[in-house]
């Protein structure tokens, strides 16, 4: 998608810290971090929503998580972290572009906001 800020930063158009990359998704730090450590978690594959991905992307999703459990480790925040999705603007979704969002290194109280 054109102008999607995510899109452009797995097609590396728009710079980032990225942390991982490879065929399917792209890691990168947030630009505005709510932890310690707040890395996004992004498929290369433009999906606007969790509510826009389709039974095709099944597989993809699984990958997303997994890395989520990988980069936790690599980072050092397997013990404790938490992977969000914002789904919809009234839940917090500001990017349509689906992303996790696996934050971690402080005490992450529950309900969240
Ligand atoms: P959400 O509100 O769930 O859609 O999360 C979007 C996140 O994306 C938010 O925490 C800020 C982050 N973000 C937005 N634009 C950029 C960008 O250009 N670079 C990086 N690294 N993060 C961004």
């Amino acid at each position: 998608m054109a102008d999607c800020i995510f899109c452009k930063i797995a097609a590396k158009e728009t710079q980032a810290r990225v942390i991982r990359e490879d065929d399917d998704l792209v890691a990168f730090y947030d630009l505005n971090p709510q932890a310690p450590t707040h890395v996004l978690i992004v498929p290369k594959k433009h999906i606007p929503s969790l509510s826009g991905a389709c039974r095709q992307d099944i597989e993809l999703l699984g990958k997303l998580q997994y890395a989520a459990r990988e980069i936790a480790s690599e980072l050092g925040i397997a013990e404790a972290f938490r992977l969000v999705l914002n789904n919809g603007r009234k839940a917090g979704q500001s990017v349509d572009h689906i992303h996790y969002h696996l934050m971690g290194g402080r005490r992450l109280m529950w309900p969240p906001g």
